[in-house]
């Protein structure tokens, strides 16, 4: 499918606006880093070329995704830890995905106020996003300004979610690190198991752990990490070698935290956190390569009083750290990569065929027929793929 609107007319090098903009961005300007992002948010022209000519430049940036229930104090514990990075002279972008949903919209102003004590401070750069009205979908933006403050020379960017919905869970995801937040008055581990945060957590923080019912709920939830590692090792299918053995590395080592756990819930004492880090004897025995497996830790926080925040912070290194040693690193920018190649073409095509090459205009023309039962759905869209120089023959699949 040739085009004369190709994006590939930017291979012929950055128009002057943005080569302009690079130069004051590489220059380290926090002006225009603002501006790229909001070329990037709102797809502007050049937005492409922007993040063509940044691409080399990420990387360097430790990604954190942090989510959990509304109002569990994942702001409060990014803006906790975004002060531990910083007094280790860490430089800490942020992108906070306002909730918009009305019981979480009072918190926003608190949120604020909070940000900017630290959004004072020339070592971070707060951007918070609407979840409402994001162009390219809303993971793909929030991904797409992670690139730009990775590329900007941030050593850490925090993304903070809240963890309800397909597509926070997807930006949760797309981090180096995943941390859920979970607090007692959440109810149960139950619950964020049916959320599907079990799914995206590397690490597990129990906030507001002043209140009743923190250490309940670690144990509870180390439990059930320890539930769901044995039953992942059981389902492993043989054909699914590769990815399975991967997530099993992953979840593996949550058993033995969580009999620690328990053991330490027996004798009424809270459990010592352990290095995460650890090299087991694997199926390949002594001698053969050694598989680091991840213990997802379950830490108690009380973000508001900033303790456990180095604890946690601490953590997240040990994270990074595996992440490098066992070439989950790799792995995961691998994935990461091989999806924004996804992702972009299927953002290219949905332009041409919908604006460029009129699928919109047809399926409007073509209304009231579908609605009459005069066209089908299948007759429709086949229009609409011809239109756009697609082969749409009745190929299997
Ligand atoms: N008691 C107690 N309160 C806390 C703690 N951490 C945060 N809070 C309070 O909990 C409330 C919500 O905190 P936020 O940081 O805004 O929570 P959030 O998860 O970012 O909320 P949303 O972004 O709206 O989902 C605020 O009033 C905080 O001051 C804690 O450890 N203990
Ligand atoms: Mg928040």
């Amino acid at each position: 499918m040739h085009n004369e609107h190709s994006p590939d007319a930017a291979v012929a090098g950055p128009t002057s606006a943005i080569t302009e903009l690079l130069a004051r961005f590489e220059a380290g300007q926090r002006t225009a880093l603002a501006r790229a992002i909001s070329i990037v948010e709102n797809q502007r022209p050049g937005f492409r070329e922007l993040l063509r000519a940044l691409h080399p430049r990420i990387g360097h940036a430790h990604r954190i995704g942090i989510t959990g229930p509304p109002g569990a104090g994942k702001s409060t514990l990014t803006a906790a830890l975004a002060r531990h990075f910083r007094a280790r002279g860490e430089r800490v972008g942020i992108v906070a995905v306002d909730p918009t949903s009305p019981f979480t919209g009072g918190a926003l102003l608190g949120d604020r106020i909070r940000m900017n004590e630290i959004g004072m401070d020339e070592g971070v750069f707060i951007r918070s996003m609407a979840t409402r009205g994001s162009l390219g979908g809303l993971a793909l933006t929030t991904r797409e300004i992670a690139d730009v403050m990775d590329a900007f020379g941030f050593d850490r960017v925090i993304i903070e979610t809240v963890g309800v919905g397909q597509s926070e869970l997807d930006i949760a995801r797309s981090a180096d690190s995943t941390l859920v937040v979970l607090v007692p008055e959440s109810g149960d581990g139950i619950q964020a198991m049916k959320a599907g945060l079990m799914e995206v957590a590397d690490l597990f923080a129990i906030n507001k752990s002043d209140r009743p019912g923190a250490d309940r709920l670690a144990r509870e939830v180390a439990m059930m990490l320890h539930l769901r590692a044995g039953e992942a090792l059981r389902d492993v299918p043989a054909h699914h070698g590769v990815d399975m053995k991967r997530a099993a590395r992953r979840i593996s080592g949550a058993t033995h935290r969580a009999r620690r756990m328990e053991e330490a819930g027996r004798q009424g004492r809270q459990a010592e956190p352990t290095p995460a880090v650890t090299r087991p004897d694997g199926p390949d025995g002594p001698d053969g390569p050694q598989p680091l497996s991840w213990e997802i830790p379950v830490l108690q926080t009380i973000a508001d009083q900033e303790k456990g925040v180095a604890e946690l912070a601490d953590a997240l290194d040990r994270h990074r750290a595996w992440l490098r040693e066992s070439g989950e690193l790799l792995e995961r920018r691998r994935t990461r990569v091989a999806d924004r190649v996804r992702d972009e073409v299927h953002r290219m095509l949905d332009r041409q065929v919908w604006q460029e090459r009129g699928g919109e205009a047809i399926l409007e023309s073509s209304l009231d027929a579908l609605v009459a039962g005069a066209e089908t759905p299948y007759d429709v869209a086949a229009r609409i793929v011809r239109a756009a120089g697609g082969n749409a023959t009745d190929a299997p699949g």
